[in-house]
């Protein structure tokens, strides 16, 4: 079964309605303003199978130039157009206004109907149709077919339905590989169902049973039915008109121009940077700051435009833009928009969205080469831009499926090639950060570690922590993976929490290497009765700060162990206490305090600390007043 989406366009009365109603029966003005008023007011549907396993969808839009924010609604996901001129009165202002908006939109293919045939003497048809051909000249509908018919009589429709059903098996079958996209255009309820929407399937799939979310609203629902011209359907594909049963929403919680996608993974933005160009019959050049009416999918909403190439863009020129927005929407890398300006109401223009999560724009040659790379690179490309875009916080999938225009299943082969050619780097799982900014951080992590040497040279290493909020603070899981990779190169040392450059060394001068000797002297001699750090220092006739960080030196290479605060024992005593207490232990299963004072002959303000201090270093557990040896402890210990 394939499913191609046509779209009319033309200018008001030229029999849009009329022919979509004669070649399939179905008359796409429902409205009752619509019947009484012989206009179109809103976009309207019918459906024609043409051949065995193929069906057009039709989507019939106004011509009246007030409603062109319908036509755009309508137009938006189709796959080709059926531009109506009626041959009484040849190109009208819509006829142009219409087409710009194809064109804009880049809809692929299309044809031309002449209708009312029947008013036009044969002359008179050659003659529009030679006009008309001029008009299609340098327009993506140059060399379109031309068919003059009349709806009233009926001739020529089986050449234009001959002509459709040609062009519509051209249209290539669309990629399922992309996020489930479509852009509401109806929202209405049906009794005993509920509330149901409508649109045509702008990207990927949706199946019975999944939850969508209503875009950019943040309301989730269950999909209860779908239905695809008026027949029920399993699921529905990219480029299929479909009506969507959502269970658990209310209808008036909805409105056409809200993006029907997946649960949590669009992101509704304010800010778009894009592509812009300006028609060659707009009436004025953009200007700095303009506000115009944005069009995209089935959203209307007003946007101040930022042109970031030059101070104004004339009429013809294309430059890039940041699109600020007075209202969210949701929207992806690649969608196409339209602009109209504020007044008199005119499409003026319109282009490609390049990032859908841009900073705040700021001219610079940078950010317009950037711009560029998205725009112009293949895909391996963009994606890299993004991922560097991003800098030292790095990203994870499901944000770049939020900005990039990539199915699950490209968007895991492209990441991939990226990591094997080491342009990106794997922080954690799913998660990312470009080469060239890990580097970057490298750099600066190289640089804070130097400086703190050099302003602490008798300190071992910098803490973590600080070392992480000199690299302005980035993310933990990024920072941890980043310090483990550049331990791995050899960059620096991580040792328990601090980290130092590779080969740094506390190098002491020999005044600092006398002061070292005197106190490790001092606390080897002192035994298991060793002296607080102020008697210790006080008696050497050292002064605080420096012989302080000596102790802590020493402390970090193991010749003095911190038994609690402020009590510090040299290391070749402790080890041979110790000893003593895991042989009275092997002996007497037990030790009280009372014992180890008699063991070592020490007083209890030794005692109580090291009982614990042991209990601490799990040589011991505590059983009452007593302890007693912990399973396992390595023997000799
Ligand atoms: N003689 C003749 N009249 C036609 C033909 N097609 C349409 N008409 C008449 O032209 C008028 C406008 O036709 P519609 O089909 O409503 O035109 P439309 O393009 O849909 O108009 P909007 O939707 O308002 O833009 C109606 O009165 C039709 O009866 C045709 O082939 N021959
Ligand atoms: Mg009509």
């Amino acid at each position: 079964m394939r499913h191609v989406v046509v779209g009319t366009a033309g200018h008001i009365d030229h029999g849009k309605s009329s022919l979509v109603l004669a070649l399939t029966g179905i008359d796409p003005d429902r409205l009752k303003e619509e019947k009484e008023r012989g206009i179109t007011i809103d976009i309207g549907f019918a459906h024609l199978e043409v051949a065995d396993g193929l069906t057009l969808g039709i989507v019939d839009v106004p011509g009246h130039e007030r409603f062109v924010r319908n036509m755009l609604a309508g137009v938006g996901g189709i796959d080709l157009v059926m531009l109506v001129i009626a041959a009484d009165e040849g190109v009208m202002p819509q006829t142009r206004e219409h087409l710009a908006i194809c064109q804009l939109l880049r809809i692929p293919r299309g044809l031309v109907v002449l209708t009312k045939a029947d008013l036009a003497e044969p002359e008179w048809l050659e003659l529009v149709q030679e006009d008309v051909r001029g008009f299609l000249r340098g327009t993506f509908l140059e060399g379109a077919p031309l068919l003059p018919v009349s709806a009233k009589t009926g001739a020529g429709l089986p050449a234009l339905r001959d002509a459709l059903t040609t062009l519509a098996g051209d249209v290539p079958a669309r990629g399922l590989d992309a996020t489930f996209r479509l852009p509401i255009d109806r929202v209405f309820t049906i009794r005993g169902f509920g509330t149901v929407v409508t649109g045509t399937v702008a990207a990927g799939q949706l199946a019975l049973e999944e939850r969508v979310e209503v875009y950019p609203r943040g309301i989730q629902a269950k999909v209860r039915g779908i239905q695809t011209h008026g027949r029920p359907v399993p699921a529905a594909v990219a480029g299929q008109r479909a009506a969507v049963n959502l269970q658990g929403v209310e209808r008036a919680a909805i409105e056409r121009g809200d993006v029907l996608s997946l649960p949590e993974l669009l992101q509704p933005t304010y800010m778009l940077d894009a592509t812009c160009e300006l028609l060659r019959d707009a009436p004025a050049p953009l200007r700095p700051r303009q506000r115009v009416r944005f069009h995209i999918g089935t959203r209307e909403v007003m946007a101040r435009i930022h042109l970031l190439d030059g101070p104004e863009l004339e009429p013809g020129q294309t430059g890039h833009v940041q699109l600020r927005l007075e209202g969210p929407v949701v929207a992806l890398p690649r969608d196409r928009y339209v602009i109209r300006s504020y007044s008199p109401m005119v499409t003026i223009g319109g282009g490609e969205l390049l990032d859908v999560v841009p900073d705040k724009a700021r001219r610079s040659a940078a950010r317009v080469a950037r711009l560029r790379t998205l725009e112009a690179s293949p895909p391996l490309g963009v994606l890299e831009a993004h991922i560097q875009q991003v800098g030292g916080g790095g990203v994870r999938v499901a944000a770049l499926r939020a900005r990039t225009s990539f199915g699950p299943a490209a968007l895991r082969t492209l990441l991939q090639e990226l990591v094997a050619q080491e342009r990106v780097l794997i922080v954690d799982r799913e998660w990312y950060v470009h080469a060239e900014t890990a580097e970057r951080i490298r750099q600066a992590a190289e640089a804070a570690l130097a400086a703190f040497h050099a302003r602490e040279p008798l300190k071992a290493g910098m803490s973590k922590e600080e070392l992480r909020t000199r690299l302005g603070g980035l993310e933990e899981r990024v920072f941890l993976a980043l310090l483990e990779r550049f331990a791995g190169a050899g960059v620096l040392v991580v040792d328990r929490d601090k980290v130092r450059q590779a080969g740094h060394a506390v190098r002491l001068t020999p005044t600092q290497q006398g002061m070292s000797d005197r106190i490790e002297a001092e606390f080897r001699a002192a035994g298991v009765a060793p002296p607080s750090l102020d008697e210790a220092f006080a008696k050497l006739g050292l002064d605080g700060p420096s012989a302080q960080a000596i102790t802590q030196l020493l402390v970090d290479g193991r010749r003095l162990v911190r038994i609690r605060e402020g009590l510090y024992f040299h290391a070749e005593p402790l080890q041979a206490a110790v000893a003593q207490v895991l042989d009275f232990l092997r002996q007497r299963q037990a030790i009280t305090p009372q014992d180890i004072k008699d063991l070592l002959g020490i007083s209890r303000k030794y005692a109580i600390p090291l009982l614990e201090w042991l209990d601490t270093q799990r040589f011991t557990i505590r059983v009452g007043d007593k302890r007693v040896l912990r399973e396992g402890t390595p023997s000799g210990a």
